[in-house]
């Protein structure tokens, strides 16, 4: 699906898939759960979910002679981090806009993980006090003129890498590594859970799994909070995405499967179930999930399949998009373990 677009490698190649034997046995037996480990992506600055994203957005910023990407986030933005080390492999530089998007006091939150990385692989980072919202922001609008002002060529990548032209294409490349796999293994997976905020991940997806008629079979766990807003974005962007890849069939409202009831209390605030999931799954599986992400993709998965969701004798690949270096931010909450 993707043969005629560019791809500028920037991860080690097709991400591992790893069954979690002790947690499917843990939460009854009846579903087998593996993971694909987007985590484990790239070597650059602990990888993750947008590297594969930015490989097909990085050759379309070199043919425009960009000299800076131009991206935003919160202040524990793993998208940030990920395109401030993308912009120092390609020899770019890096405008990074962060803003107070999560209500978390950790006397430390904006000196460690994400944003420590940042700071450390060179962007110039601007904190900007206003709160979550995944739509174009104001502030990174302002950014890119900045660095045009100051004699600059910025290329623009928004939020999650989502909003943009290209930013669905990594995650179709996703499903077909996934059917790849599939076939070396000999089983097919009847759903992929994923954790959806900005958007593009789970469009890629969508489109990806059309192509076999599993659109549906997607589950996307919001944790952004505006389930509404996210919906709206992840099915734009999908639409978007399959006619650039000539899918062949329209994407509608139903394919983008969003289940709403994990968020809470708000975007990248865990709840006592969403630190019990990170708890669990850490000691079950020696893999760790984060507060923001995965720690709420897991919390969602565990229960549904408490709740029976998902058909007996399921194969559920949860995809870890690889959200862990934001636990840093939450020192305090986890100083018990
Ligand atoms: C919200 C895009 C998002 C990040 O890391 O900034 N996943």
């Amino acid at each position: 699906m993707l043969g005629k677009f560019e791809r500028y490698p920037l991860t080690f190649g097709p991400t591992p898939i790893e069954k979690l034997a002790r947690l499917s046995e843990h939460l009854g037996g009846r579903v087998d759960i593996y993971a694909k480990r987007e985590d484990c992506n790239s070597g650059l600055a602990f990888g993750g979910n947008k590297i594969r994203k930015l490989e097909y957005i990085v050759p379309d910023a070199i043919a425009e002679a960009a000299d800076t990407l131009v991206t935003i986030g919160g202040v524990q933005s793993n998208h940030t981090r990920q395109v401030a080390a993308v912009a120092a492999k390609i020899g770019m530089k890096c405008r990074l806009v962060q803003e107070s998007w999560v209500p978390f006091p950790d006397a430390v939150y904006d000196r460690v993980g994400n944003i420590l990385m940042s700071r450390v692989l060179g962007a110039e980072i601007e904190l900007v006090d206003e709160g979550f919202d995944i739509g174009i922001r104001e502030s990174w609008e302002r950014a890119i003129e900045d660095v045009k002002d100051r004699g600059g060529r910025p290329y623009a990548i928004p939020a999650g890498a989502s909003v943009h032209k290209y930013g669905g294409l990594g995650f179709v490349g996703f499903a077909e590594e996934v059917r790849a796999q599939e076939a070396e293994l000999g089983l097919r997976f009847d759903y992929i859970v994923v954790c959806t905020v900005t958007g593009s991940t789970h469009a890629g997806m969508v489109v990806g799994f059309a192509k076999d008629g599993r659109a549906r079979q997607v589950i996307g766990i919001d944790a952004s909070g505006t389930p509404g807003q996210t919906h709206a974005q992840v099915l734009g962007i999908a639409q978007q995405t399959a006619e650039l890849v000539e899918l062949g069939r329209e994407i509608t409202a139903e394919d983008v499967v969003l289940v709403n009831d994990y968020a809470y209390p708000a975007y990248g605030v865990p709840s006592e179930e969403t630190n019990a999931a990170i708890r669990l799954c850490a000691r079950l599986e020696g893999m760790m999930t984060d507060p923001v992400y995965e720690g709420k993709s897991m919390q969602g998965l565990i229960d549904l399949i408490a709740k029976g969701y998902f058909r007996p004798g399921s194969k559920i690949l949860y995809a870890h998009l690889g959200g862990v270096p934001a636990i840093n931010g939450y020192s305090y909450l986890y100083r018990n373990g």
